[in-house]
């Protein structure tokens, strides 16, 4: 059988073979975190496609369908055949006004698989929620999501709460239009492009070089 090209696959939105090249990639022995780096790359395409005007609404939304379809099964591996010793924590959402969620999804997988326990708090986080879980889990760090320039003041309330609490966690921001000047007008400790960039602050948050 011809091997699938999961990128393209992705960016495609081919669902079935999407989650077929998964499963056998899993199966041929491949490192959870390079599939779910494929996975990762077509849907930087996939967002490509729709600022061109190649994709449209419904494409984005199939997007994430598929995605998440695929990180089940990923997850469902990771789950079963790999342990991993916690070295962090990290309280992890998005926040309120936004339900934007694929990229803290990604972000928690990629942390979970480097060894981090995560608290997912889902989207559209009010700020009071924050609060009770960096009170509850006491996270070395948290991770605030962001994809809409209108939620930049909720993001702002939420580090100022979540400081007061805590202010010996690192706080990280993270999502499309968020970059070094966002997180400095947040009060942010430091600025994520991606989910790799996340691991490597987070890890040096808890004390891992
Ligand atoms: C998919 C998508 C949707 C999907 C979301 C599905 C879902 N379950 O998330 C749907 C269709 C639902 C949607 C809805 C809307 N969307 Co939308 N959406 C997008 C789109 C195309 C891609 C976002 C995405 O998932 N990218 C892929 C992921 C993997 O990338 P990422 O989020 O950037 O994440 C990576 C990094 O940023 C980082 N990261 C992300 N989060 C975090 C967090 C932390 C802590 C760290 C450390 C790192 C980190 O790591 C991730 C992995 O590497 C963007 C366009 C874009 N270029 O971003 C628009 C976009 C964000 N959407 C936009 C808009 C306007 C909307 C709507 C208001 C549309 C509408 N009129 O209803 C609604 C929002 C409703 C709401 N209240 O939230 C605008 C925002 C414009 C702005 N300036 O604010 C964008 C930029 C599109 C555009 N060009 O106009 N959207």
């Amino acid at each position: 059988m011809a091997k699938v090209d999961l990128v393209k696959a992705m960016a495609e939105l081919e669902e079935e073979a999407v989650l077929e090249a998964v499963k056998s990639q899993l199966a041929e022995g491949v490192a959870a975190i390079d599939v779910l780096a494929q996975l990762q790359k077509g849907m930087e395409q996939v967002g490509k496609l729709y600022e061109e005007g190649e994709y449209y609404l419904s494409e984005l939304i199939m997007s994430a369908e598929v995605f998440s379809n695929a990180a089940r099964d990923l997850n469902q591996a990771l789950d079963a055949g790999e342990n991993f010793s916690t070295v962090g924590t990290m309280v992890l959402g998005t926040v309120k006004n936004d339900i934007h969620d694929i990229g803290k999804n990604i972000v928690s997988t990629i942390l979970t698989c480097n060894g981090f326990k995560v608290v997912d708090l889902g989207v559209d986080t009010p700020v009071n929620l924050f609060v009770k879980a960096v009170k509850e889990h006491n996270p070395q760090v948290v991770g605030l999501c962001c994809l809409l320039t209108t939620a930049f003041d909720a993001m702002k309330e939420t580090v100022a709460a979540v400081r007061a609490v805590a202010p010996s966690a690192t706080i990280l921001v993270g999502g499309g239009p968020v970059d070094d000047n966002v997180a400095k007008y947040c009060g942010a400790d430091g600025y994520c492009k991606n989910a790799y960039d996340a691991v490597e602050f987070s890890k040096k948050a808890a004390g891992i070089h």
